[in-house]
């Protein structure tokens, strides 16, 4: 394989996340047709010049079949892409059970189940050990794709037993790990039932890898208190094997973004959207419709925000983008109506007949307008309750040329720490807080809007995506030859 200047890769990378970057759809008994979504990922990756990715992960559909089996891999391959296929039951189990109603709550401070407490002990067991199935049924790939000399990064809290299951196969294996959520305080890990067996299987991998400082920090505490090893500021060590773990702040492709908005028809976007609310000052939120967003508390302080300042209540709208997410769990259905009646009844309380202060869509913006709807923003909204990073924030940067609007950040957030001195940071818990911030945003001075976009602007811009996958891989290749070194010494 060739780069695109023609020089051979120096080595293959194996990306191993949950969810394939691609949609699959099933055209016919061996027919396939694929569509590569470009998120956030993919795009960090193509800027990992050195080495050639190859995807291993979950198609995200069920083909129970060996013709539909050969077929989708073989149309995946042409992506360079390799499916792990999982059963309807395991997906239940693994996926929307122990990652889904497990993990992701825990490591976002919402705590373990606690409505049937019952039943959520009794299905624990079964929910661990088809997670512990399909990791292994994940290393069983990489495990057959597998070259001496590849490197190997596992993605998320998907596959935290991954890098023991790749190790125990073979040791000289260069397995790295990231997560792309908050790692919890040691306190909140320690009530995980599955605790000791998830840190130790992480830290099988060389690398270990988080957005934040803090988040690797949990991590280290985690494994002495509760593993008894020590922390060391390189990372953890036991027994003379040491498992470097560091704070990779992810970031994005700005320049996809900064050249979007030259596009024509983005700016036919803008120039719509400008007429639609002229007159008014445009106020952002685009989330996925999940509890760690804080959707209702950014609701309900903007409800707070227009009670307290009557004069604001026919200049400014609030837009709310929030694309459904695991649609079929009950608590994520309880909150789309939580969040419907909420809008209803503040636009019936401060709408007229002409106009409602929220906008709420319940769905997915392509990229065009997405860019055009950031571009027109004067206030963006982030106020996640727990978000690993949260990469809404970078993308109204990014966009913001023009306009040097202010961004509104939840100090829970991972971008708090990369962004928080040009953001207003609040307690997304505190709606008055949050008003105030609101009101601090309206009226904040142009001179003051520029300064803080400069600092925002230049650290969107200057920490990409790229870098950060160049980063961690280029990390993950020294670790190892270090580690080599020690035990060979
Ligand atoms: P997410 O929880 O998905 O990611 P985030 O980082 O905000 O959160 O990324 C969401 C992405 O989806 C953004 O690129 C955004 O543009 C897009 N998006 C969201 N709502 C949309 C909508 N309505 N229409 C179109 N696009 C929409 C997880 C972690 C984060 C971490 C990332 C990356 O939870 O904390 O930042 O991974 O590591």
């Amino acid at each position: 394989c060739e780069r695109q200047d023609g020089r051979p890769f120096r080595q293959r990378l194996l990306v191993v996340a949950n969810r394939l970057p691609v949609s699959a759809v099933r055209r016919g008994e061996d027919s396939w047709s694929l569509e590569i979504s470009a998120g956030g990922l993919v795009t960090a990756l193509l800027g990992v010049k050195e080495f050639e990715a190859r995807w291993i992960g979950w198609a995200g559909v069920n083909v129970p079949d060996e013709i539909g089996q050969k077929a989708l891999t073989k149309a995946l391959a042409e992506k360079r892409c390799i499916p792990v296929f999982l059963d309807e039951e395991i997906v239940h189990q693994y996926y929307n059970g122990y990652c889904n109603n497990i993990l992701w709550p825990l490591f976002h401070y919402l705590g373990l189940p606690q409505e049937d407490l019952l039943a959520t002990t009794r299905s624990f067991q079964s929910q661990f050990a088809a997670y512990k199935k399909a990791n292994q049924m994940f290393a069983d790939v990489v495990n057959m794709h597998y070259e001496e000399g590849d490197v190997v990064w596992c993605h998320d809290y998907h596959l935290m037993y991954l890098p023991e299951c790749l190790k125990k196969h073979n040791t000289k294996m260069k397995v790295g790990w990231f997560l792309h959520t908050p790692f919890p305080s040691s306190e909140i890990h320690r009530t995980l039932p599955s605790r000791s067996e998830l840190l130790r299987s992480v830290l099988a991998a060389d690398l270990v890898g988080f957005h934040t400082y803090d988040y690797a920090r949990h991590f280290v505490s985690a494994c002495t208190r509760i593993l008894g090893f020590e922390g060391t500021p390189e990372g953890v060590e036991d027994q003379g094997r040491l498992t470097r773990v560091a704070a990779f702040p992810i970031g994005i492709d700005s320049e996809r973004f900064i050249r979007a908005l030259e596009l024509p028809q983005v700016q036919e976007h803008i120039k719509d959207l400008k007429e639609r609310f002229s007159g008014r000052k445009v106020m952002l939120g685009v989330d996925r419709l999940d509890m760690i967003k804080g959707i209702p508390q950014k609701i309900l302080a903007f409800e707070k925000f227009l009670e307290e300042n009557p004069y604001w209540r026919d200049k400014v709208v609030l837009l709310q983008i929030a694309v459904p997410t695991r649609t079929d769990v009950p608590e994520y259905q309880k909150l789309t109506s939580q969040v419907h009646e909420i809008v209803g009844r503040i636009n019936g309380r401060f709408g007229s007949l002409t106009a409602v202060p929220i906008h709420h869509l319940d769905r997915s913006l392509d990229f065009h307008a997405l860019c055009a709807l950031y571009a027109v923003t004067d206030v963006a909204l982030v106020t996640s309750l727990r978000d690993g990073m949260n990469l809404v924030s970078y993308e109204f940067v990014a966009c913001q040329d023009v306009k040097k609007g202010v961004l509104i950040l939840s100090e829970f957030t991972g971008a708090a720490q990369s962004l928080g001195a040009g953001a207003i940071l609040v307690n997304p818990w505190n709606i008055t807080e949050v008003a105030a911030s609101i009101s601090q945003a309206l009226n904040m001075s142009a001179e003051e809007r520029e300064k803080r976009y400069q600092h925002n602007f230049h650290h969107v811009t200057s920490h990409t995506a790229q870098e950060w996958a160049e980063t961690f891989v280029s990390e993950l290749n020294d670790t190892v030859v270090e580690a080599k070194l020690r035990t060979s010494k």
